[in-house]
């Protein structure tokens, strides 16, 4: 049934804490398509874009970060810099007219992967609410 069909995809989508594709994008294991790159952050393009711009904005180190709800006060300054960071691809990508940021936290708001990441979104007319 529909109950028993949603757990086991929250199950599937559960936080194990373990490695995840993103650390090959970091280390350019794997190839993507970067926007940004700092230091401490690196933005690249969402592999299935939801709009004409879809960036993902990562922490090189997730240092426990594998969601927002895990953050704790020694994430704050890394969190700041993502923010930061998600208005410079929008600037870069030519969306400061309007952009959307977006972060699934855990199972029941659908994320995948377990590293944090700002989904930045533009390029079209975006509504409310989200699905
Ligand atoms: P989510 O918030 O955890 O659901 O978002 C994960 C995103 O990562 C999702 O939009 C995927 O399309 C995207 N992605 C990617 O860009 N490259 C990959 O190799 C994998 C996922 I796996």
């Amino acid at each position: 049934n529909n109950e028993q069909a949603a757990a086991k995809a929250a199950a599937v989508n559960a936080d194990s804490g373990a490695p995840t594709i993103f650390d090959k994008i970091i280390n350019k294991e794997i190839p993507s398509s970067i926007v940004y790159e700092d230091e401490k952050v690196l933005a690249f393009r969402d592999i299935s874009p939801q709009a004409p711009v879809h960036v993902l904005v990562i922490p090189k180190f997730r240092d426990g970060l594998t969601e927002l709800g895990k953050a704790d006060a020694r994430h704050e300054e890394i969190l700041g810099q993502l923010l930061y960071a998600a208005k410079i691809v929008a600037e870069k990508e030519g969306i400061l007219d309007g952009f959307r940021v977006v972060v699934n936290s855990g199972a029941s708001a659908c994320q995948s992967v377990y590293h944090l990441h700002l989904h930045v979104l533009g390029g079209r007319q975006m509504n409310w609410p989200p699905g």
